[in-house]
């Protein structure tokens, strides 16, 4: 799972990247305009996991992931060509964006649109990604309809108008200049358009960076749209936060009275928006935090764990954490009968605690 950092240059992309994954890569003060992509990996802070760890002493103790990508060059040819074919390719397969908007002030940096003005430059972008899907979609119908007229028959002429139909729909939402995860479309029809990676569908997390006073957005930026979020953060402290060891950190908000990180808040929006929830696995050897989709089933969550698993799937034994955690054991649970047996299409609940039964 994938979430690629957007912006325009000098917003702060690197700096929330260097928080989000503790890295240590250079910032600039000015963009040097070259695309350049790099990725790192992140746990997902979750205090189920501390505390399934504490409860059974681990080797190893696992937490959920998702990965960031830092973008650098997003400006190239913003304005006069639109997104550049290479840089569209190289964004279209991620699963939701950060998207970063400068908010802070800083005379050693300026912006590239001389003042600062965070709803003017997060405007900007999503334009360019609402004309970026117009050409898009322009393509798949033209290329549609050459296939229908070429003489496309039975089933795939009847798919083909089947798709000539939301795409239609999908070109009046954009001319509507409404982004497409505000297109009212069903999950099936957004499961069918998943292959085609239009910019406009994929989940936005807008985060302000405001700079060095405050973590309020107040009434910065306006952003009110499907399967988008607005969080504000600090991007400079952070960033210094982040380099520092965990007792540092809390000492650190102990004295200025900060409850939890924006980076924590961060991930965990990160996670909510693609539409991940966990579930867990527990043992002395490993307690372990596994991600899967809101809506999927027990033998789905097998699969995640191991293909074996899933292909001799017999029984999932399910607790869920809430209740492993008011009774205080396996034992004490199983007494209680609040382990249970499920099958493969049991749905699988945020929390649940799975252990598979199964034979290859
Ligand atoms: N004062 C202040 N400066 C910041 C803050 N966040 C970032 N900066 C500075 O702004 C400059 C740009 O930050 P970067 O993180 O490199 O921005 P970027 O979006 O990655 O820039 P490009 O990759 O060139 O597009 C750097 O000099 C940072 O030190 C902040 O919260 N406060
Ligand atoms: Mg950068």
């Amino acid at each position: 799972m994938e979430l690629g950092i957007i912006g325009l240059p000098t917003s702060g992309k690197t700096t929330v990247f260097n928080a989000l994954t503790r890295s240590n890569r250079p910032t600039a003060v000015a963009s040097t305009g070259r695309l350049e992509l790099v990725s790192g990996v992140v746990d997902v802070p979750d205090i189920r996991v501390d505390r399934l760890s504490a409860m059974f002493n681990p080797l190893k103790t696992t937490y959920a992931k998702v990965t960031y990508t830092d973008i650098a060059g997003l400006d190239q040819d913003l304005g006069k060509t639109g997104l550049t074919g290479e840089l569209r390719n190289k964004i279209a397969p991620m699963d939701a964006f950060v998207h970063v908007v400068r908010a802070f002030e800083n005379d050693r940096v300026p912006h590239v649109s001389g003042n600062v003005n965070a709803q003017r430059d997060l405007n900007r972008l999503e334009e360019e990604f609402l004309l970026a899907d117009m050409i898009a979609v322009e393509t798949q119908i033209e290329r549609t309809k050459e296939r229908l007229t070429k003489g496309a028959r039975g089933d795939e002429r009847h798919k083909l108008e089947q798709d000539l139909e939301i795409f239609e729909k999908l070109s009046t939402s954009l001319a509507e200049e409404q982004p497409l995860r505000d297109a009212g479309l069903t999950p099936e029809e957004c499961a069918r358009l998943s292959g085609f990676c239009f910019l406009t569908l994929k989940p936005v997390l807008v985060l302000v960076n405001t700079g060095d006073d405050t973590a309020q957005t107040g009434d910065l930026v306006q952003f009110d749209h499907c399967s988008t979020e607005v969080l504000a953060l600090q991007g400079q402290l952070e960033m210094e936060l982040s380099q520092l060891s965990a007792e540092e950190v809390e000492v650190f908000m102990v004295e200025f009275g900060i409850q939890e990180l924006a980076l924590d808040r961060v991930i965990q929006a990160s996670y909510r928006l693609i539409g991940l929830q966990s579930f867990f696995t527990i043992g002395e050897d490993e307690v372990r935090a596994w991600n899967l989709s809101v809506g999927a089933t027990a033998v789905e969550a097998a699969d995640t764990i191991h293909t074996d698993l899933a292909r001799g799937f017999i029984r999932a034994e399910v607790v869920s954490y809430d209740d492993l955690v008011a009774t205080g054991s396996m034992a004490a649970c199983r007494k209680a009968a609040q382990v249970h047996l499920e099958g493969k299409n049991y749905i699988v609940q945020d929390g649940d605690i799975l252990h598979v039964r199964f034979s290859v």
